[in-house]
């Protein structure tokens, strides 16, 4: 790290560098100066192959966010990232070994959670990335790259899995014979939203495509949503997308990867609340047809990340990070258990999309 930090003698002498945060990607650090904090960030380039595509995302994303976040009276210092160049004026550095660095400034007195304490948490959550897709709403799409090539296409995600079912390297297929015929059998689930985005019924815009818990940080004293992280992946999507990822994560009582699976339940409760909070500033800018399709997000993005879990526990573990042997599968599994509960609630998540339309549309 020590070569690393000369490409960045700018921020002064580095007194310390501790791991950070949760990623299941990237590996994160804090540094501490003596005056002020900064996040380091070691970029996985077998994930993001186009660091230079990826960077100039960002760039444009948070600059634009600067200005809008400006004019709308907030301040753009602790509202968005800000990416600390190297010396060099490059907004990454290359070390001798390949691997791709990055700096963002710390956010003063903010937290990142990893799970939602109290009902208003995560309405907060739900809201920052409402007013997200919000702020973004008249943003260029056709500037940004596509950093992960089809990365919310469901299908070319069930059709990998298929491919990790038929080649299983690691002999594991037999081990998860349940999981992989719970997928099979909602096959047909996977492209119900592409077939509407493909015959007009649904616009592209710009999304986050990561709308968990921990990539929005709140302000530590008024717990408001303060700073929405983690762009890697703004690129064109859905919105019901970055609403449904938020209710994957959060409108739950588990954790992500939560072994025992008589402790995981979907909240309809919690998932009314993400409604609430991102429709609070989404909303105006979302057609009808996009606010019917919420439980379809919530539904299609728990699926689809059950899968990509399954898809990697079948290939060996070689994309999401893993702290213990097992946990993708855990992981897979809890999503497939939400997503058993989902439908089992369909009405009545459908009902809070009909109930905000009736309030706010007639
Ligand atoms: C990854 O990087 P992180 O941990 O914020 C993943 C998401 C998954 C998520 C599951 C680039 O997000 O797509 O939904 O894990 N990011 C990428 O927790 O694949
Ligand atoms: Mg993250």
């Amino acid at each position: 790290m020590e070569q690393v930090l000369k490409a960045w003698s700018s921020i002064g002498e580095v007194v310390s560098a501790e791991a950070f945060g949760n990623g299941h990607i990237n590996s994160t650090y804090l540094l501490r100066t003596q005056t002020e904090k900064y996040i380091l960030q070691k970029i996985n380039t077998n994930t993001f192959q186009d660091v230079q595509g990826l960077m100039n995302n960002i760039l444009q994303v948070t600059e634009y966010l600067r200005k809008q976040i400006t004019a709308f009276g907030g301040d753009a210092t602790r509202e968005t990232m800000q990416v600390i160049r190297c010396d060099s004026g490059s907004p990454y550095f290359t070390n001798a070994d390949g691997n791709c660095w990055r700096m963002f400034s710390f956010v003063a007195d903010s937290v990142c959670l990893k799970k939602a304490r109290t009902t208003q948490d995560l309405f907060e959550c739900a809201a920052a990335f409402g007013k997200f897709q919000y702020l973004l709403n008249q943003f260029p799409a056709e500037n940004l790259s596509e950093t992960i090539p089809q990365f919310h296409d469901t299908l070319k995600r069930y059709r990998d899995f298929q491919q990790a079912v038929q080649q299983d390297k690691l002999s594991r297929a037999v081990l998860v014979q349940q999981e992989i015929d719970f997928v099979c059998k909602r096959e047909q689930d996977c492209g119900v939203m592409l077939t509407m985005q493909r015959e007009g019924q649904l616009p592209l815009r710009v999304t986050h495509n990561d709308t968990k818990l921990n990539n929005v940080l709140l302000d530590q004293n008024t717990m408001k949503g303060l700073c929405v992280i983690d762009l890697d992946t703004v690129m064109p999507g859905l919105a019901a997308n970055d609403f449904g990822d938020t209710v994957r994560f959060g409108a739950n009582d588990c954790a992500e990867d939560e072994p025992d699976q008589s402790k995981v339940h979907f909240l309809p409760q919690l998932y009314r609340v993400c409604v609430q909070g991102f429709l609070q500033q989404a909303g105006q800018t979302l057609t009808e047809q996009e606010i019917l399709t919420l439980p379809w997000g919530a539904k299609l993005m728990t699926l689809e990340c059950g899968m990509r879990f399954l898809t990697d526990y079948l290939e060996g573990d070689h994309y999401f990070k893993i702290s213990r042997p097992q946990q993708n599968l855990d992981r897979a599994r809890t999503q497939f258990t939400l997503v058993r509960q989902m439908e089992e609630n369909w009405e009545e998540m459908e009902a809070c999309s009909k109930e905000y339309l009736l309030e706010h549309r007639r």
